[in-house]
C-alpha cells in the first residue's frame, strides 16, 4: 500500500541561498540541478507502519569513465548500455563522484564501511592465499542495515578476505552468492580454486553459464524472495574486469562496430552487465517495488586501459590518483525523491553512501562512530536543504607513507606523486595543483602561481595523513 505526499523544493534556490557560506566553493556555481521531492510513503501491510525503501547498490568493476551512454553519448559503446541509460534518465547523475581508492579491495573496504580504508590499514589489494581481510573491528553497511531490519545480500565479487572470519555472511550479509576472489573466469571451469568458485553461503555451486548472467539471475531471485520486507542488495559485478571474456552472442551483436578486437570484447562485457542491470530493474518493476527502491549504480575504480577502457576526458587509469583512477560514473534513482535527469555536480565520494542509506532507511546515523562521509540525501530531501551544507575536503593515498597522495577541496585538486624512480623511492615528488572546474583532465599545473593555496591544502593533506595507519599488508602491484 502506498499514500502520496508531495513537496516541491527547488534545488537552485538552495544553491543561491547557501552560496555565501560556501567558502571553498564546495558547491559549483554552475550546478543547476533542479531536485523535486515528491515523496511517496509505502506502508507495511502487516502492521501499518511506514516501510523504508529497499536499497540496491550496483557496482561495476574497472569500467571506463566514458563507457556508458549516459556518460558520453557519442561513445562507440553508448548504444550498448540502454538499461543503465534508462536508470540515469529516471534518476540523477553525479558528475564529480569518487571512490576512496583507485584499486579494487581498498575501494570496496571504503564503500562498505563508510570510512577511508587508509585509516585502518586497508590500502592494498588482498591476494589469494593470504589471511588478510577487511579488519574485523570495522562495521559494514550491511551490518548496520541488518540491525535496522533489512534483509541483506551480497551477489558477486567480495574481495575483502578469504578466511572464514571475513566471509560476507559474517560481515552483515544474510545471503552471499558469488566469489571471494577479485576476479575469475566468466565461463565455467573444470577445476577452480575455492576462492574463485561461485558459492551460495559457503556452499560451492555447479560451474555453468556466463558469470554476469548468473549474478543477474541470483539478484532477481533475491528480489523475488525478499520483496515483502525491506532489503539491501549489493550486486557487485566482476565485469568488465579482466579476463577479457565475452559471450559469443554479445560479440556477434557488436561485430560491425569500428573497435579494436580487445575493445570489442570489453564492449560486449559492458553490454552483458547492462543486460543484467536491465533484469534487475525489470524485477523491481514486476514486483511493484521500483517506486520504493533507491538504486545506485557506480564503479569501484577507474577504467583499466589494458582492457581498453576509456576514461575520457579524465587523465590516468585504474591505480592512479589522477582523476581517471578515482572519479567514477554514478547514478542515483529514487522515484518521487530525485528528479529524473538531474545532474549533481557537487563533489561526493563513495563514503557518503553509508550515511545516505542510513538516512533513507529512516534512522539516525549520527551515533555510528567515525564515519567519514556525509549524507547525499541533503541533495534531495526537504530537511536536508535547510541544513548548512558540509564544507570538507576529500582525500586519497595509495601504497603507504611513500606513495602518492591527493586532496580535492571545492574546485581544487592537490596531487603529490610518489617518489620518482630515479630518486630511489625515498621522497615524494613536487605538489601539483589543478582547477578541476576548468581542467578536469589535469593538464595545467597551477602550483607555481598559487603557493599560498598549495601550502594550505598541503597542510590539510598532512593533517589527514597523520590519522592513517601504515598498510597492514603488502601486495604485488595492482593487476
Ligand atoms: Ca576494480
Amino acid at each position: 500500500m502506498r499514500c502520496a505526499r508531495v513537496d516541491l523544493v527547488r534545488f537552485q534556490g538552495y544553491l543561491e541561498t547557501h552560496a555565501e557560506i560556501s567558502r571553498m566553493s564546495f558547491f559549483f556555481p554552475t550546478a543547476v540541478a533542479t531536485i523535486v521531492s515528491i515523496a511517496t510513503t509505502f506502508v507495511d501491510d502487516r502492521d501499518g507502519s511506514e516501510r523504508p525503501p529497499n536499497i540496491v547498490l550496483l557496482l561495476a568493476d574497472d569500467a571506463g569513465y566514458a563507457d556508458f551512454g549516459f556518460q558520453q553519448d557519442d561513445s562507440p559503446i553508448a548504444e550498448w548500455t540502454p538499461h543503465l541509460d534508462r536508470l540515469a534518465q529516471e534518476g540523477a547523475r553525479l558528475t564529480n563522484f569518487y571512490m576512496a581508492a583507485a584499486i579494487c579491495s581498498p575501494s570496496r573496504a571504503g564503500l562498505l564501511t563508510g570510512r577511508y580504508p587508509q585509516r585502518f590499514g586497508h590500502e592494498r589489494n588482498i591476494l589469494p592465499g593470504t589471511n588478510n581481510g577487511l579488519p574485523l573491528d570495522q562495521v559494514t553497511m550491511a551490518d548496520r542495515l541488518q540491525e535496522r531490519g533489512y534483509r541483506t545480500a551480497c551477489v558477486g565479487k567480495w574481495h575483502l578476505g578469504y578466511a572464514k572470519e571475513y566471509h560476507p555472511n559474517r560481515r552483515g550479509f544474510d545471503w552471499f552468492y558469488g566469489c571471494l576472489a577479485g576476479s575469475r573466469s566468466y565461463f565455467p571451469l573444470e577445476e577452480s580454486a575455492p576462492v574463485k568458485r561461485i558459492q551460495e553461503n559457503g556452499a560451492p555451486t555447479a560451474e555453468k553459464g556466463y558469470l554476469t548472467d548468473r549474478l543477474a539471475s541470483a539478484a532477481v531471485r533475491f528480489i523475488g524472495e525478499t520483496k515483502d520486507q525491506p532489503f539491501f542488495l549489493y550486486l557487485s559485478f566482476t565485469a568488465p574486469h579482466s579476463p577479457p571474456q565475452a559471450k559469443p552472442e554479445d560479440l556477434a551483436r557488436i561485430q560491425g562496430a569500428e573497435l579494436s578486437e580487445r575493445r570489442r570484447v570489453y564492449a560486449a562485457m559492458v553490454k552483458s552487465m547492462d543486460d543484467a542491470v536491465g533484469q534487475v530493474l525489470a524485477a523491481l518493476d514486476e514486483q511493484g517495488i521500483a517506486d520504493n527502491t533507491l538504486v545506485v549504480f557506480t564503479n569501484d575504480n577507474g577504467g583499466q586501459t589494458r582492457m581498453e577502457a576509456d576514461n575520457t576526458p579524465l587523465r590516468g587509469k585504474k591505480g592512479d590518483l589522477q582523476e581517471g583512477g578515482i572519479r567514477v560514473p554514478c547514478v542515483v534513482r529514487w522515484p518521487g525523491h530525485v528528479e529524473p535527469g538531474a545532474v549533481i555536480e557537487q563533489p561526493a565520494i563513495s563514503l557518503d553512501l553509508l550515511p545516505t542509506f542510513l538516512e533513507v532507511a529512516g534512522t539516525d546515523g549520527s551515533q555510528e562512530g567515525e564515519l567519514d562521509g556525509v549524507t547525499l540525501a541533503s541533495l534531495w530531501s526537504d530537511e536536508g536543504m535547510k541544513a548548512t551544507p558540509p564544507e570538507r575536503a576529500l582525500y586519497w593515498r595509495s601504497f603507504g607513507p611513500s606513495g602518492p597522495i591527493a586532496l580535492r577541496s571545492g574546485r581544487w585538486k592537490l596531487s603529490i606523486p610518489g617518489p620518482p624512480k630515479d630518486e630511489g623511492f625515498e621522497r615524494r615528488g613536487a605538489p601539483r595543483l589543478y582547477d578541476l572546474d576548468q581542467d578536469p583532465g589535469e593538464a595545467n599545473d597551477l602550483a607555481g602561481s598559487q603557493p599560498d593555496l598549495v601550502h594550505r591544502l598541503r597542510r590539510l593533506l598532512e593533517e589527514w595523513e597523520g590519522l592513517l595507519e601504515s598498510p597492514r599488508w603488502e601486495s604485488q602491484p595492482e593487476r
